[in-house]
């Protein structure tokens, strides 16, 4: 099949709401969709319809006209209804929609039946399951899908940027149009309190990673795809750094500890307006006003059934298992909760992914506090409303409750943690490794961090449905930081080269309130900052690690990174490789965001024993550097300590000085903010760091490879099926 007939299955992507007799993409493209494929409302006017829009300067794509496959179960989701993977039967309905699309002969038949169901089928739906069939056929493998947020920036941003973005298309030509403003601070005023933070909540570059990060580890697929090294364990770690790094921005805002929400039956207090409009619902998503609760779900539409006392159970039944460390499986026996093994278990419990040793008894509590949340405007459907930003991982950032709902989990993660024996000696110290200082160098001077506001800009271009065509730039604005550079200094004292795993940390000092954290509550908050294995020789050693290499982020670049410079061809290995450079926490929300004053802080490094930490394994590619919130490509997770080590259980001490050993170091330091904000540059390739040209991704403003990591088969989708294996 020609490469012509594979890319015209990227022109559904462009204006995914629009029917596919209409002109897509820059060469005017229209399908000639046989007679019979247009839906009643349209079929009368069928030859109007293809004469209209298939014009003289058009590209006509011939359809064949084949034998359709049954589509009944995908056609139950109502076009214009909200499409959630939170639901069981939506994630039916598409499971189904992707099998019909991989089975397809060739693409030709492919296309065929792609005219046919974006005619009919919701769209968020039908792009997704296309997405997916496209990355899992082997005769589209490698095709550069465009991102999420550029096919739907809906979820994404204000409405408001749409109307101006039409204005702006149809009044100023292509080439010569000024950048549409996203605001930031749209969704509430000063006299919310949880506002100070919506720049956190909001970010795009962070709500983009967490979707991403839920592509990536699918609950449901099949189970040699779920069933990754350490996936529950990741799942408790990477949400336990979410709620530290936002806590920390709490403190930087004068706000207290996320408030767990524990018990179920409390008003949820925090209300939560979002202010996006669903293209494809056409209407807003719904708000959850302040003191609403929880309640029971009668859903029929979405086959939810539920009460509040169902998540109690579950509950209950964890705190026992946490209690009894031992959880139980089939056949009413029990398996411990170990050392080793114990978190991973209960990551997948608590997910639950079908990893879950036990779900009918342990049931499905973390995503059910999601779909509870979601749907708590209109529990019994009688006014017709959809989910709520909770109820999809493009929008659950958003959300104050989503930190609420995630700190009681996290804190049930903590109840076994703190049942773990403490570390000792043997496991903290390195001997003949002494690491006499750590400190920041940057241009805010020694030991200080410095934060402002950045300008930049995406590309909005094909999720919007109106003419003319051409770029509309979107400038937004985000948190960033000046780089800087780690410097420590080691002795080695054994007498012979080592290797070391450098574990560099950094948490608050104080409580919102000024007031001294206690170690253990402090414990908690420390946040990754890098993570790197590096050669010691005998004697002296001075390190210097840029902050621009973090283990943790990946390069603004790459969150926000070209598709059109994607190396190699279609399915080559380089292109593979760009593919996975898009999972990391993005770079630009390293650094919390301090005071004006100077926030204080304090930096932490460990040096622990590389041939204790590694994993046997050959390393692939260029671009898994960012292994600490993503792990590896198809490899293990590449450290064998626990995650978070080793701060990830209480520890002996009761105070950090007391904690610290001969290989670690402590630097008080500062976050400085300036409330200014600067425009970002675009950098010329040739001023981009490794990282940034390893994987040939240059800024081009152009929106985030959210979804480059799904390209990969062993990445499932969660509602991909082992057929497509
Ligand atoms: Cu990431 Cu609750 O797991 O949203």
């Amino acid at each position: 099949m020609s490469d012509e007939a594979k890319k015209n299955l990227l022109l559904f992507f462009d204006r995914p709401t629009e029917p596919c007799f209409m002109q897509k993409g820059d060469e005017k493209a229209v399908f000639q969709v046989p007679d019979h494929y247009y839906p009643d409302k349209y079929r009368a006017l069928s030859s109007t319809l293809s004469n209209r829009f298939g014009t003289d300067d058009a590209k006509i794509i011939p359809v064949a006209n084949i034998g359709l496959p049954d589509l009944s179960l995908p056609m139950q989701l109502p076009y214009n209804e909200q499409f959630s993977l939170f639901i069981q039967k939506h994630r039916e309905m598409a499971g189904s929609l992707i099998d019909t699309f991989v089975g397809m002969r060739n693409v030709e038949d492919l296309t065929s039946l792609c005219t046919y169901c974006q005619l009919r089928i919701n769209p968020y739906m039908f792009n997704y399951c296309l997405s997916v069939a496209l990355l899992h056929r082997d005769d589209t493998k490698g095709l550069n899908m465009p991102t999420v947020v550029q096919t739907f920036p809906d979820k994404f941003m204000d409405p408001k940027v749409f109307r101006q973005a039409r204005e702006v298309s149809n009044v100023q030509q292509v080439g010569n149009r000024m950048p549409v403003v996203i605001p930031s601070n749209l969704t509430a005023s000063d006299a919310e309190p949880e506002q100070r933070v919506a720049y956190f909540r909001e970010d795009i570059g962070i709500n983009l990673h967490h979707w991403h990060w839920h592509l990536v580890y699918p609950f449901e697929a099949d189970f040699a795809i779920v069933n990754k090294d350490r996936r529950g364990e990741l799942f408790y770690y990477m949400h336990q750094q979410i709620i530290a790094r936002y806590t920390v921005e709490r403190f930087c805002n004068g706000l207290g500890h996320v408030r767990r929400y524990n018990n179920f039956r409390a008003p949820i207090e925090e209300a939560y307006f979002p202010k996006l409009d669903s293209q494809v619902a056409s209407r807003a998503w719904p708000p959850r006003f302040a003191g609403t609760m929880l309640r029971d779900l009668d859903r029929p539409v979405d086959r939810i059934r539920i009460e509040v006392s169902e998540i109690e159970r579950w509950r209950d039944r964890f705190i026992q298992a946490i209690e009894d460390n031992a959880i139980i499986v089939s056949g009413n026996r029990k398996m411990p909760l170990t050392e080793e093994t114990g978190i991973d278990i209960l990551g997948n419990l608590m997910e639950s992914s079908i990893l879950s040793r036990n779900r009918g008894y342990y049931g499905d509590l973390h995503n059910m506090g999601h779909v509870f949340c979601s749907y708590a405007h209109d529990p019994d459907h009688r006014h017709l409303e959809q989910y709520g930003v909770m109820g999809d991982s493009a929008t659950a950032m958003r959300d104050p409750f989503f930190y609420r709902w995630h700190a009681y989990v996290d804190d049930i993660f903590n109840m076994h943690k703190i049942k773990l024996p403490k570390y000792g000696n043997d496991r903290l110290d390195f001997p003949g490794i002494r690491v006499s200082s750590i400190s920041v160098q940057g241009p805010a001077g020694n030991n200080t961090f410095a934060t402002q506001w950045e300008q930049s800009m995406v590309d909005l271009a094909r999720g919007l449905d109106f003419t003319p065509r051409g770029s509309v730039l979107a400038k937004f604005t985000h948190l960033q930081h000046e780089e800087f550079t780690y410097v420590i200094e080691v002795n080695n004292t054994s007498g012979r080269a080592a290797m070391g795993t450098f574990r560099i940390f950094l948490a608050p000092v104080n409580d919102e309130k000024g007031q001294p954290l206690r170690f253990e509550d402090q414990r908690r908050l420390f946040i990754e900052l890098d993570k790197f294995s590096q050669p010691l020789n005998a004697g002296n050693n001075t390190i210097r690690r840029n902050s621009v290499d973090s283990s943790v982020t990946i390069p603004y670049e790459r969150t926000f990174m070209s598709q059109s410079s994607r190396p190699g061809q279609p399915g080559s290995a380089e292109a593979a490789e760009f593919d996975f450079c898009g999972c990391g926490w993005p770079h630009h929300m390293l650094i919390p965001k301090g005071t004006a004053k100077g926030y204080p802080m304090v930096l932490f490094v460990m040096v622990s024993n590389w041939n204790d930490d590694r994993v046997e394994q050959d390393t692939v590619g260029s671009c898994n550097d960012a292994a600490s919130y993503c792990g590896i490509r198809d490899r293990k997770y590449p450290d064998k300590r626990a995650m978070g080590f080793p701060f990830d259980r209480p520890a002996q001490a009761t105070t950090l000085s007391d904690f610290m050993r001969p290989n670690m170091a402590v630097r008080p330091c500062t976050v400085k903010f300036t409330d200014a904000t600067r425009v970002r540059q675009q950098r010329r390739d040739t001023e981009a760091s490794p990282r940034v040209r390893r994987c040939g991704c240059q800024e081009n403003y152009t929106s985030a490879d959210i979804d480059a990591l799904i390209r990969k088969p062993y990445y499932y989708d969660p509602i991909t099926r082992s057929s497509l294996v």
